[in-house]
């Protein structure tokens, strides 16, 4: 028993399948819906909380796919956390952590929605549990992903006339390098008051990298991403040593390992930070500081989740002291409709920081029951 005298009673996972505004593609992938695997645990209060499991394309992204994520919980996560108390968070960690090895976007799931559910009984923010809030609100990038420039130029155009976006994420490396810088250099000339970074999403070679990156300088791109495989830290630490733009891990840096080792050798010299890759909200919060101490900037990332896993994200982003690059949370709103009915804000060209309860987003049950093909499941013991 702890302090609060709550426990962990229930823990129950769904799936739904989240139809996107438009096809989103990646160098490796291109999804028109977002599965997505929701959690829900209840403490001895009755207190509910919600949590999200990511992934992009199924196993494509990484190697977590929606019925891995759903059956590792199911079967290895929530039985190691029944019974426990509610509010040791770093013992619950632990608990997964024997458990299951990596599965880190289940347990970033399973982590959310202890948080929320939690902060719900409590009557307290999650950022609150976490350090307590240094920021209200984030800077939010939008991602142009379709491949078909004119319908890209539209997009922005869009999003930078309504102050919506202002920073957009070109996603390239599906086509030759020729044809993605042709592309780009359109998109620049159309949105010259606007930043462009672009996320080649592990579709280059080394060499591919010192032949096209002056180029992406010449056109003012302001951050390149993960241009090199995920295991390759050493060529992307010679990536990073000859770019003058800065250079961002994302799928080369999953553990704190792994980050240590790429602060260790300049592979990046900015994180980004990702509930999937960090696998709950308090490594998260230890990557960034990992990666601080190493002196690499941060960066707000993203999976496309809706507003529950955004706004788990933003708990945590809201208590760092500098968040270099703002945040990349627009999940909720290349969802043609979003999961959270209330909680989620955007407005002039930034994403709010949620101040409920727990995540302070309300799941809307009724479409969440309109999407997913299933009830509620839960786990036994
Ligand atoms: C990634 O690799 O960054 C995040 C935003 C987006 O458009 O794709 C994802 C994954
Ligand atoms: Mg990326």
């Amino acid at each position: 028993f702890d302090e609060t005298g709550l426990t962990i009673v229930r823990v129950e996972t769904r799936a739904v399948n989240a139809p996107t505004i438009r096809a989103h593609k990646l160098s490796n992938t291109e999804i028109s819906h977002k599965a997505i695997i929701l959690v829900r645990v209840i403490l001895s209060d009755g207190s509910i909380g919600h949590g999200e499991g990511s992934t992009l394309g199924g196993p494509r992204w990484a190697e977590e796919s929606p019925e891995s994520i759903r059956a590792s919980i199911d079967r290895y996560l929530a039985p190691a956390i029944l019974g426990l108390p509610a509010n040791r968070f770093e013992a619950a960690a632990h608990a997964m952590a024997r458990a299951a090895a990596r599965n880190t976007s289940a347990k970033a799931a399973v982590e959310s929605a202890l948080y929320d559910a939690v902060g719900h009984s409590l009557g307290l923010p999650a950022a609150q549990l976490l350090g307590g809030r240094m920021h209200d609100r984030f800077e939010v990038i939008w991602a142009l992903a379709s491949g078909d420039t004119d319908q890209e130029i539209d997009e922005a155009r869009a999003k930078y006339a309504a102050r919506e976006h202002r920073r957009f994420k070109v996603k390239i490396g599906f086509a030759a390098p020729e044809a993605d810088l042709a592309r780009l250099r359109r998109l620049t000339e159309a949105l010259p008051d606007c930043d462009l970074i672009v996320d080649v999403n592990q579709g280059w070679t080394a060499a591919r990298c010192n032949r096209w990156m002056p180029a992406l300088e010449e056109l003012g791109v302001v951050l390149v991403e993960q241009p090199v495989p995920a295991q390759e830290r050493a060529n992307l630490a010679r990536v990073t040593a000859r770019s003058r733009i800065p250079v961002m891990i994302d799928e080369g840096a999953f553990s704190l390992a792994e980050v240590a080792e790429a602060g260790a050798r300049a592979a990046g010299n900015v994180l980004s930070l990702k509930l999937v890759k960090s696998g709950g909200l308090q490594e998260l919060k230890r990557a960034a500081g990992i990666a601080t101490a190493h002196g690499m900037e941060l960066y707000g990332g993203c999976l496309l989740e809706s507003g529950i896993g955004t706004a788990a994200h933003l708990a945590v982003f809201s208590t760092l002291p500098q968040l270099h690059w703002g945040t990349e949370h627009f999940g909720p709103r290349i969802l043609t409709r979003d999961l959270t009915c209330a909680g989620i804000r955007f407005a002039d060209f930034h994403i709010a920081c949620p101040t409920g309860p727990g995540l302070g987003v309300t799941v809307d049950e009724a479409y969440i029951q309109e999407l997913s093909d299933g009830d509620w499941r839960t786990a036994a013991a």
